[in-house]
């Protein structure tokens, strides 16, 4: 069911996050009630119209829906905890990043506490809060979700809501920002190797840009299709071959004086996909030994 009046929100957490938030719901006219342990963070938003609530309670026990934002769960809990009952009836949605796990939990003990929980992961930073492309995750109760989507889509356009488990915003947020991290160190291991011959990396990066749009991210789809099938044709480069590959890689940047670490696990990941059985398989093979915890 939609939002049809603006829904008073509490926001718990007031750093650069959850100031950007609050401002957000300011802005759109929500009445808004802040809390933050060190309180002169929130003068800027009482001038804006913000209500200062003297604790946590009273921040709770002003609004329907509580929008938490702090550090991480174990403070996120040390301020909610000893609320119990208090939070009976609420909608708390949970801004502060943490694992699936932590979710997880976090979701069964607002169960105990008869509260209703969302847990939602941040990909934007303050500034962009607000803004339509911003993206934030939610996952938890669907009908949370559903009764205040208006009221969430204020922090970013772009939101998306994963499901019923509460780890799912959080395992989505983890798997994009370490695609995103990985994709970013490739480019600068690439960077530092030409270094080594003073090519600077603007010049390097006219030639990465269509090896990665056009191979990476071109065949990103069939890449998930053979994971998803559990099937990984070698297109005429066979594993074996790439895992021999690799390690002149790995000769090269250390004869050149580079850090060859992540090499080293990528050729190491490789060779144990290879003596699995894999050594005629594509690259989406490694997929098998990723999922090992070793
Ligand atoms: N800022 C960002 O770019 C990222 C974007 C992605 C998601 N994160 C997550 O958002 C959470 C909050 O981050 P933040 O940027 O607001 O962080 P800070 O500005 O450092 O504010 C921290 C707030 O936590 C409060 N706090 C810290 N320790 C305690 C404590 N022991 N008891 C009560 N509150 C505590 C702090 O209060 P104060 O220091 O101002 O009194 C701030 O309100 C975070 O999970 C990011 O990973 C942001």
């Amino acid at each position: 069911m939609a939002e049809t009046t603006l829904t008073p929100v509490s926001v718990i957490g007031l750093g650069a996050m959850g100031s950007a938030l609050a401002t957000a719901l300011l802005k759109a006219g929500h009445s808004t009630t802040v809390w933050n342990r060190s309180a002169e963070k929130a003068e800027a938003l009482s001038e804006q119209g913000a209500s200062r609530a003297a604790t946590v309670v009273e921040a709770v026990q002003a609004s329907p829906l509580v929008i938490v934002c702090v550090l991480d769960h174990t403070i996120m809990h040390e301020l909610l905890d000893p609320l119990g009952e208090g939070l009976a009836g609420r909608v708390l949605v949970n801004l502060t990043t943490g694992t699936p796990k932590q979710a997880r939990e976090a979701g069964a003990w607002a169960a105990t506490m008869k509260t209703t929980y969302l847990d939602g992961a941040i990909m934007a930073t303050p500034p962009m809060i607000g803004q339509p492309e911003a993206f934030l995750l939610y996952s938890g109760s669907e009908q949370a979700y559903e009764a205040h989507e208006a009221t969430l889509k204020r922090f970013g356009g772009a939101s998306s809501y994963f499901g019923t488990d509460p780890g799912l915003a959080s395992l989505y947020d983890i798997a994009l920002l370490t695609s995103m991290y990985m994709s970013f160190a490739g480019f600068l291991y690439g960077a530092a190797l030409v270094g080594t011959a003073n090519v600077d990396a603007t010049s390097f990066a006219t030639f990465a840009e269509g090896v990665i749009s056009g191979i990476v991210l071109g065949d990103m789809d069939e890449t998930a299709r053979q994971i998803d099938d559990g099937h990984y044709p070698d297109d005429a480069s066979p594993l074996a071959m790439q895992a021999a590959g690799m390690q002149t890689f790995i000769k090269a940047f250390h004869d050149e004086g580079i850090d060859t670490t992540i090499l080293e696990h990528l050729k190491g990941l490789t060779d144990r996909t290879v003596a699995a059985g894999h050594a005629e398989a594509g690259l989406a093979s490694l997929i098998e030994q990723i999922r090992r915890h070793v």
